[in-house]
């Protein structure tokens, strides 16, 4: 068994997994998955042993449990990669830290309506509320990378915990057809450019549990 292991749900429904996962993966952190499908009659019963909210994703180092997609992702900076997940300066970092937070917290009809599903394809159409949504990620993805993004491709330039938490939001919105600004469609295009984003699309693609209970708004 490895010191490091991470939980999480089926790669082609969990968007919340795939933000630590991307995380380690960005890093070259060895880890052992663990992967539990969803929305099965024995789903809770299986996570009961690694998860006090019984979701996913969960991290176990060692003797420490860290549950919620975006607390893993903070310990993962801060317990193994000495901070280096979060960009340098001040000024980003608190941008970072609240553009992650922000889309942890915010998108109810996001999630809702463009739940992550890797086999999706094809223009689902928008509500206004949802039309609201899109249009305040976009904001941010363009802003963000018109202010911080001159060292790179990436949202605050070098590979960062934002672009963990907004790689899902990627994949949504390449499946459901969000149309988006110029500066924003390019970010998106490098967030589906990266290989191990590839490789979690191509892998939840090929999954074939289907989901025997209704499909989680929060999914
Ligand atoms: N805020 C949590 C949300 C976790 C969450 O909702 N996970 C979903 C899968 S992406 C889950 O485990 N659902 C199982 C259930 O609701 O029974 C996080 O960011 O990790």
């Amino acid at each position: 068994m490895k010191d490091l292991r991470l939980v999480i749900g089926n790669k082609n429904y969990s968007s919340w997994s795939m933000c630590p996962w991307l995380l380690l993966k960005m890093y070259d952190v060895d880890f052992e998955e663990i992967q539990i499908t969803l929305y099965q009659d024995n789903t809770a019963e299986k996570l009961g042993p690694y998860s006090p909210s019984l979701k996913v994703p969960v991290l176990l180092h060692k003797e420490i449990t860290v549950w919620d997609s975006l607390a893993i992702c903070e310990y993962i900076s801060e317990e193994i990669l000495g901070g280096a997940a979060w960009p340098a300066s001040p000024k980003r970092r608190a941008s970072a830290r609240s553009t992650s937070a922000e889309m942890h917290s915010e998108f109810p009809n996001l999630k809702q309506e463009w739940p992550m599903n890797c086999k999706a394809s094809g223009r689902l159409k928008p509500s206004d509320a949802l039309l609201n949504e899109i249009a305040r990620v976009d904001a941010i993805w363009s802003c963000c990378r018109r202010k911080f993004g001159e060292n790179g491709n990436y949202l605050y330039g070098r590979f960062s915990i934002a672009d963990c938490m907004h790689a899902p939001m990627a994949a949504c919105f390449d499946a459901y057809g969000a149309e988006l600004s110029e500066d924003a469609n390019t970010y998106m295009q490098t967030l589906l450019d990266n290989p191990f984003v590839q490789k979690w699309i191509t892998l939840g693609r090929r999954e074939q549990e289907p989901l025997s209970i209704a499909y989680a708004s929060n999914a």
